[in-house]
């Protein structure tokens, strides 16, 4: 894979995101948990396209930022990068998503088709560097499954403010705090991507996948999600 068109297409991936996240609506009543406190969050992730993976994840935020967050998954394509991300939107509607949005009815979720569940991403949950969504599709720096599993765990991400995340004003930009407030409010959708369908051993671009919508030189494989889960306050 080459690793320098990766980096690069990730901007015009995320624009492309972005571009399909739902035109503007009126601001809605401010949620009461929207303070700058410290909250735990935790969600139960499991399968999308029928990965057959699952995990736990907990994140504890605090002010604009997250002070913790770890996630447990197992039975995810074995040996492979596996993007994860913590998705919201404004207009989402901030669940994991159903085949009710398999538009095309091919009989799997991409992860573009999800975006109306989870929004576009608000953070790349990668393990070293820069964690804001330009980095969303950069596989160098994402967890590796060994045997389909991983723990991972990171301090100290800051929430920045993203574009197309559907707040009104140009780009619907929602500021670092408006997002922070929003996953406080559980309504913070985390998504782990990879899913070799062929059961090959590795992500290819075989049909009927082929390549990903949101980067023409990975296979869909490496992008499809594969669990996902919302995280709320228990
Ligand atoms: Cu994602």
């Amino acid at each position: 894979m080459n690793r320098k068109s990766v980096v690069a297409l990730g901007a015009s991936a995320v624009a492309l995101i972005a571009a399909t996240t739902l035109a503007v609506g009126p601001a809605q009543a401010h949620d009461s948990n929207s303070e700058e406190k410290t909250v735990t969050l935790t969600a139960k992730l499991r399968q999308l396209n029928g990965s057959g993976a699952s995990g736990t994840a907990t994140a504890v935020v605090s002010g604009q930022k997250i002070k913790h967050i770890e996630v447990h998954a197992k039975g995810l394509t074995p040996d492979a990068p596996h993007a994860q991300h913590i998705h919201y939107g404004k207009q989402a509607e901030n669940e994991c998503p159903t085949l009710k949005l398999d538009t095309n009815k091919d009989g799997r979720l991409t992860t573009l088709e999800g975006v109306p569940a989870y929004g576009p991403v608000v953070v790349s949950l990668n393990t070293t560097g820069e964690t804001t969504p330009a980095s969303f599709l950069d596989v160098t720096r994402f967890p590796v499954s060994k045997d389909g599993k991983y723990n991972y765990s990171r301090n100290n991400i800051n929430f920045t403010d993203v574009a197309g995340t559907g707040y009104p004003g140009a780009g619907g930009t929602g500021t670092a705090k408006q997002i922070a407030d929003a996953i406080r409010d559980g309504k913070g959708v985390l998504v782990i991507h990879g899913q070799d369908y062929d059961g090959n051993g590795k992500y290819n671009f075989s049909n009927p996948e082929g390549a990903s919508e949101l980067n023409p030189n990975l296979p869909a494989e490496a992008t499809d999600p594969a669990v996902c889960g919302v995280l709320e306050e228990h």
